[in-house]
């Protein structure tokens, strides 16, 4: 490759990148204001000895042939050529759709994958799934918001109305008096937007309207939710417990008189039937700031404070994801919203409810008048699915039913699955189940850039190129400019894009051009960009060709300044402007859900004490969150993310009070244990950790020291081997990983090396 700068993007921010030999130089977007760390992972990504480099086969699975087996995750592979890697491939799915339909497929495929709009992985398996046999079963909503996206539509409209619509940043920043935030607003979850981000604004605006006088409350367990910029109180919680302590705010608001019931009547339906479980007058229990205190460990007095903090003054309420990512997930969600009705705000500048802000870069800003059209997915034949994180439930338990949202559904029986550009290993809970679910399958495809816990459990492995690898064209619709991702480098080894690896397979399969429509990538994203200017053409607003937009490398968006439209038009005129709920108004009581008689999910917000709960034997609350060093566990190996590790392992903080009481010092390896599994850590002291609660980033790549281990043990900090594997409730069953309960201890004797970066056994080339 020529040594020129080049232009490129990334979910973490866009940047140029110059590569002469063999050193790879990064410069963030010159437009950025807060450029991201993470950029840094890239710099020993491209040739790092961990990338695949070449297609791999399974050894058993060659052997033996398809079928449910316990050596997933312990084989051996075989170096192959992409003609047998093809001819393999397109035999195992024509086999398995001839016998059981795409009813035996499924294609899924969650996960992130690079931000390039045209080869995004998952879009590409669905588009190959539905152009070649016909369709696959297919998996709803994300473990980002498995949760908030169900019941959102039921209480207010759309998530994404209320998320990436929601009260723009520049709003707060000017109008805002109080920004109460459950979860935090933590710059290292809003440095990263899907589709890329060239822009990172947060910090700034958190500066400003701290400066105006803005007052920052963050309701969490961890000091570290709220930036510094913010200047703000921190408000310690007990995990999992908010439902609780907004239930005691709005009772003392109401009971001092501070609800704005003029509010509540116009633009509510169900306050009274709340009001009445309060009070408590079914069941006798008053939900007030004792009652709260109890359960979420903030006193009684500090509740009321609170209340009084929030009474008469111009309120924005922010909810991170992550408190939905929890069992009874769906509570907290609505209970934020109420309580932002409660004090009259939805719909005010400034004011209301902003769900989700923060937690990433899409949030709080404006939208492009015209979005870059995603690659379009064909016609799925079969309507079957389930809710993202059902994936295990799902191949271990075929055939029975399970609820969701109103409806009863049942698992499919699956034989053969297909991933790109998501790992299973990192984002599902209890990963010795997820093993044993995926041993459940006659075959797994799967295509990644390097040897994820992922690519080995898989029977096919395809060796994908990394983004800087391939031309794209990067894009979120919150971010205003587009990016021609040139390419920075040749491919690692014989690595292919997802598109050129399914247009192969198409054809071995006969329907090569239903798969591509007779285009080359290129021409797929100059086909894309010409829908967008077209769209833009007929708004009246002219932008360059192609052509010349690959030249230059960066382009432009003009936006529309949306922010909080969904409610400030529904406050400035319901009858005209009403919700798109049964009632049209804010729902505090949903009829719709109160029907579907789920006991964990009734007809209006309530508390619902966890299963998971600390006690003798698990006496620690285990937060388990979006790392800092990196986006989940992409480029886990990456300068940046290994800089952040401790003995290669990855770091986990601790009161130092607890620490003491447990004997553990400061770098200490721990053990960190349920009846899940066990896994190692380095321990950090850390005052802004509650006592009580340890907290673990995801993201460390699993590395069993035995994968067969009913209960295993990871050497590198993976804390999904500990979370629970259920859904939030019968609503939404979303993905309840955020929490978990465990024991920690100083690890005592030698601890085993990491291996997570090292290549599994691969015994033979030919
Ligand atoms: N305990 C717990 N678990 C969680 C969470 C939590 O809070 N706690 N959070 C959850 C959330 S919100 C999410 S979104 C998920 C994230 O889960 P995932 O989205 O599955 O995580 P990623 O690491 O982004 O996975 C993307 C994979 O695609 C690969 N990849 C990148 N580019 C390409 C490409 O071009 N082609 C191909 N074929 N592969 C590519 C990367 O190497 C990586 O392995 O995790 C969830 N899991
Ligand atoms: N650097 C980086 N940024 C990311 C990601 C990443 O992997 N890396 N992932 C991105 C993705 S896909 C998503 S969906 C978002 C996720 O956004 P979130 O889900 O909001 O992010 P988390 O960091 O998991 O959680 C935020 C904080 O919530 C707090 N918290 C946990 N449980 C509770 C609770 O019960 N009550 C209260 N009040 N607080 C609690 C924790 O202290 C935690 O640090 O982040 C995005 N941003
Ligand atoms: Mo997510």
């Amino acid at each position: 490759m020529t040594a020129t700068r080049v232009m490129h993007s990334s979910h973490w921010g866009a940047f140029s990148a110059l590569r002469q030999d063999d050193r790879l130089e990064i410069a963030p977007f010159s437009g950025d204001p807060d450029p991201s760390p993470l950029l840094k992972n890239f710099d020993n990504a491209l040739r790092h000895p961990i990338r695949l480099s070449t297609p791999m086969v399974r050894r058993g699975w060659l052997e033996n042939g398809p079928g449910p087996t316990d050596r997933r995750g312990a084989d051996e592979y075989l170096a192959i050529s992409w003609s047998e890697a093809y001819a393999l491939a397109a035999a195992e799915l024509q086999r398995v759709a001839a016998d059981g339909g795409p009813e035996a497929v499924f294609g899924g495929s969650y996960g992130w994958s690079s931000a390039g709009r045209f080869h995004h992985a998952q879009s590409q398996v669905h588009r190959f799934l539905n152009t070649t046999i016909g369709g696959y079963v297919r998996s709803v909503n994300s473990y980002s918001s498995g949760a908030a996206s169900v019941i959102l539509p039921h209480i207010v409209g759309d998530m994404n109305e209320i998320a990436r619509r929601g009260v723009s940043w520049k709003e707060i920043a000017r109008y805002s008096e109080v920004v109460l935030s459950f979860g935090g607003l933590a710059l290292k979850n809003s440095q990263v937007a899907s589709g890329g981000l060239s822009e990172h604004t947060e910090r700034g605006f958190i500066q400003q309207a701290a400066q105006r006088g803005t007052q920052f409350i963050s309701v969490s367990p961890l000091q570290s939710d709220l930036p510094e910029e913010a200047r703000g109180e921190w408000l310690a919680i007990r995990p999992g417990t908010d439902a609780a302590l907004i239930l005691a705010l709005l009772q003392v608001l109401k009971q001092r008189q501070w609800s704005d019931e003029d509010f509540l009547a116009r633009y509510c339906v169900g306050w009274d039937k709340l009001v009445a479980y309060l009070n408590g007058e079914e069941d006798g229990l008053v939900r007030d700031a004792a009652w709260a205190a109890e359960i979420c460990a903030i006193p009684a007095a500090r509740i009321e404070a609170l209340a009084e903090q929030l009474h008469g003054r111009r309120v924005i309420i922010s909810m991170a994801h992550s408190l939905q990512r929890a069992e009874h997930g769906e509570q907290p969600v609505w209970l934020g919203l109420v309580l932002a009705a409660v004090l009259g705000q939805p719909g005010l500048p400034g004011g209301g409810y902003a769900y989700a802000l923060g937690a990433l870069g899409h949030y709080g800003k404006h939208h492009n008048l015209v979005s870059f059209p995603a690659l379009p997915q064909g016609t799925n034949g079969i309507d079957r699915l389930i809710p993202v994180a059902r994936i295990s439930d799902m191949l271990l338990h075929p055939g029975e039913t399970f609820n969701y949202n109103g409806r009863q559904l049942t698992y499919p029986r699956i034989k053969l699955a297909w991933w790109a550009g998501g790992n299973p290993f990192h984002h599902h809970q209890d990963l010795a189940r997820l093993r044993r679910a995926f041993s459940r399958l006659d075959t797994l495809i799967v295509h990644e850039i390097a040897w994820t816990a992922t690519a080995r459990h898989a029977d096919i492995v395809f060796p994908a190129t990394l983004t800087l690898e391939r031309e794209d064209v990067g894009g979120a619709p919150t971010d205003r400019h587009l990016i021609a991702m040139q390419r920075v480098a040749l491919p690692y080894g014989a690595a292919q894009d997802d598109y050129t690896i399914f247009s192969e397979l198409a054809r071995r399969l006969g329907k090569e051009t239903a798969f591509t429509e007779g285009r080359s990538a290129r021409e797929w994203q100059a086909h894309l960009y010409q829908q967008m200017q077209d769209k833009l053409q007929q708004q009246g607003v002219r932008v360059p060709d192609f052509e010349l937009f690959w030249q230059r490398g960066v382009l432009a968006l003009p936006q529309v300044e949306d922010g909080g439209r969904l409610l400030r038009n529904f406050r400035a005129d319901p009858g005209q402007h009403p919700l798109p709920t049964p009632s049209g108004k804010i729902e505090i009581f949903s009829a719709t859900i109160d029907s579907f008689g789920y006991a964990d999910c009734p007809g209006h917000p309530v508390w619902l004490a966890p299963q998971q709960q600390a006690d003798d034997r698990h006496p620690f609350y285990l937060i388990a969150n979006q790392p800092a060093s990196k986006l989940h566990s992409q480029l886990d190996f990456g300068c940046y993310s290994v800089s952040q590790k401790r003995d290669g392992r990855e770091v986990c903080r601790i009161h130092p009070d607890d620490a003491r009481d447990k004997g553990i010092e400061e770098g200490d390896i721990v053990e960190i244990s349920n009846q899940r599994g066990t896994v190692l850590a380095s321990a950090a002291l850390s005052r802004q950790v509650m006592p009580g609660v340890l907290q673990l980033p995801t993201g460390a790549w699993y590395d069993p020291v035995d994968p067969l281990a009913e209960r295993p043990l990871c050497r590198h900090g993976n804390p999904n081997v500990l979370t629970l594997d259920i859904g939030t409730s019968s609503l939404s069953q979303g993905c309840s990983g955020q929490i978990t309960v465990v024991q920690i201890r100083r690890y005592e004797g030698k601890a085993p090396q990491v291996r997570a970066f090292e290549l599994p056994r691969i015994v033979a080339v030919r």
